[in-house]
């Protein structure tokens, strides 16, 4: 073979436009439709979907989860008894780490996320707080490893997909073991027949297939912690480790789109703008739209919500719209002060990429054909 079946971590040549290679991975992995962000809780096949390696196939009837290593007691459950465990429902936003990537300038050579590696499921499962006390923490614990069942190679690192948390983030009343979503029992692609739910933290965290759970003494040095999901600017350097969501807000695209821009069409008059907008960490405490390609933002109404920042809001601006070409921006903030940023932040993952999203719309005179229409294309062939 001409290529090594497994090649290092690269970013794209300045004109170096999408592969082929990134085409398989964006065709396996899909992205929220934008207009899904109508839906409160994303139903489940419009839910974002990331898959490092294969889809393992697992017998529900034969699965069992482990905790082992440094407890007292080690511990293997299967279904019945997660099942017979107190049982929580809990609503979550999760977002992919790479969403934004390949709007990146230079573009890292991965899956290619524009903006929509998000959605929002209602979570049943059962906390794993208890679990891990019942298994008796050795005092000397300071990470968890979670480790799904799919195997794979990445980067020349042959693996099952595996990450850690820190302690005190496993012990999160919030995390859960999770065996159901949106009310039924997980489906394959979203980690059947157990996962883990970390919410706040991005998508890498929520680790499917989980088949172990092992606690250690010393910090977890396996490929999707030390290598995968850090923020550098140099291969060499060790990086900070990606952890939690940092705020973004989504506009649902108005009107009716181009099929092959993406391009939005729409009346003229009264629009109502709307989207959801979410954070990790401190909650989003505003959302601000511009009209004008980002010269003016104006505050957006926030619908009033006690859920935590990784629970997304609604939020709304009325615009009277009026014939002409326009690059809608919406950008939201949290209880922190953090602002999305209109000018990237690049690393070389490109990771937590939450540049504002734009959305191009051509508002014609109510009165007369759409430009689109009026240009007469050709039929499309591809249907
Ligand atoms: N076992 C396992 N867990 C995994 C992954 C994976 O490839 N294998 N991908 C992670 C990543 S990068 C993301 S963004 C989320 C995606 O979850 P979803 O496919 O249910 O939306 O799962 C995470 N958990
Ligand atoms: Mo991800």
């Amino acid at each position: 073979m001409a290529q090594p079946w497994s090649s290092p971590a690269r970013v794209a040549e300045p004109d170096e436009q999408i592969s082929f290679e990134e085409l398989a991975l964006a065709a396996r992995n899909h992205a929220l439709p934008l207009e899904a962000l109508r839906y409160d809780v994303t139903p489940i096949g419009l839910h974002y979907l990331l898959t490092h390696y294969d889809i393992p196939e697992l017998d529900p009837a034969e699965f069992t989860v482990t905790i082992a290593g440094r407890v007292t007691r080690p511990v293997r459950l299967d279904l019945p008894a997660l099942r017979a465990r107190p049982r929580v429902t809990t609503r979550v936003t999760m977002e992919c780490a790479g969403n934004g990537r390949a709007l990146l300038n230079p573009r890292p050579v991965s899956q290619p996320w524009l903006t929509g590696a998000v959605g929002t499921a209602e979570w049943t499962g059962t906390p794993l707080a208890p679990v891990l006390r019942e298994a008796g923490l050795a005092d000397d614990a300071v990470e968890v490893v979670f480790a799904g069942a799919d195997h794979g190679v990445e980067r020349g690192v042959t693996q099952d997909y595996q990450r850690s948390l820190p302690v005190a983030e496993a012990l999160r009343d919030e995390v859960l073991l999770a065996y159901e979503m949106n009310g039924v029992p997980l489906p394959p692609q979203h980690g059947a027949p157990l996962r883990l739910v970390v919410p706040g933290w991005y998508g890498m965290a929520h680790v499917k297939w989980l088949r172990q759970i092992t606690v250690r003494d010393t910090p977890f040095d396996g490929y999707q912690n030390t290598s995968a999901y850090r923020l550098r600017q140099h291969p060499d350097e060790p990086g900070e480790p990606v952890t939690r969501m940092l705020p973004r807000a989504l506009l649902q695209p108005p009107g009716y789109p181009d099929f092959m821009s993406r391009v939005r069409g729409l009346a003229a008059g009264p629009c109502r703008l709307t989207g959801r907008a979410w954070a990790g960490d401190a909650e989003v405490t505003g959302v601000e739209v511009s009209i004008d390609g980002g010269e003016h933002w104006t505050p957006a109404a926030l619908e009033p919500s006690d859920a935590p920042a990784w629970v997304w809001r609604r939020w709304w601006y009325d615009w009277q719209a009026t014939p002409g070409h326009y690059r809608l921006q919406a950008r939201a903030t949290d209880a922190a002060g953090r602002t999305q940023p209109v000018d990237q932040s690049w690393n070389r993952g490109g990771f937590t990429n939450n540049l504002v999203q734009r959305v191009e719309v051509m508002v014609t005179d109510a009165t007369s054909p759409p430009a689109a229409a009026a240009a007469a294309p050709a039929p499309n062939p591809t249907g």
